[in-house]
């Protein structure tokens, strides 16, 4: 049985409804995930949840030429976890995107999180959050790249859908990529399978 930790990506107020960058139905995904957390958790397996965190000037945002709305800027209510998203005590958080010059959609960018993930043995994530098509993508793809067994929870993601069509095409490049799709129920059973 290989050693699982879960991936929770960006699940944050300016993602969900009301937000700045809003995917529609965004908060959607809480439940779902909030299960599959609660199930690591008593399995003793990690969980860990990344965070866009930028900088007020962020290169992303419009005024510096970017392609977003300003959004997720440290220390604000739009960058705070969904109030509904549990975080248990011992996970660990993820901050990405906090240098003014450097994109990350991708929670292994300029993060500790193939280190950390290596000096816990472990050998398969699994994926939810948001955005699809942006970072729930690029962080699939990176966890690939770095040898890991990936399972994207399809229940829990959702995507921006800037073009319809958007979050299919992102579920089909992480499919060709390697990773493979589960829902929060299936690994919820196989998780709480493998407690002693
Ligand atoms: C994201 C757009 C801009 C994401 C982050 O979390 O997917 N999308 N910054
Ligand atoms: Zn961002």
């Amino acid at each position: 049985m290989p050693r699982a930790a879960l991936l929770v990506v960006d699940v944050q107020n300016d993602f969900c409804p009301g937000g700045a960058l809003p995917v529609p139905g965004g908060d959607s995904v809480i439940p779902g995930l909030n299960m599959a957390t609660s199930a690591f958790v008593r399995a003793g397996l990690p969980v860990f949840f990344t965070r866009d965190w930028h900088p007020p000037n962020h290169c992303s945002f419009k005024a510096q030429g970017g392609t977003w709305p300003p959004h997720c800027v440290q220390g604000t209510t739009g960058a705070a976890f969904h109030p509904s998203l549990d975080l248990p005590p011992g996970s660990t958080v993820i901050s990405k995107g906090d240098r003014k010059d450097a994109e990350a959609y991708s929670g292994f960018q300029g993060t500790d999180l193939a280190a950390r993930l290596r000096r816990l043995g472990v050998t398969s994530v699994y994926v939810g959050g948001l955005t699809a098509e942006y970072c729930v993508r690029t962080t699939t793809e990176d966890a690939l790249r770095e040898g890991l067994r990936v399972a994207v929870l399809s229940d829990c993601i959702k995507g921006l859908e800037i073009h319809p069509g958007d979050t299919s095409a992102a579920i089909e490049e992480m499919k060709r990529a390697g990773a493979s799709l589960t829902t929060s129920r299936a690994v919820i059973k196989v998780i709480v399978g493998t407690q002693q």
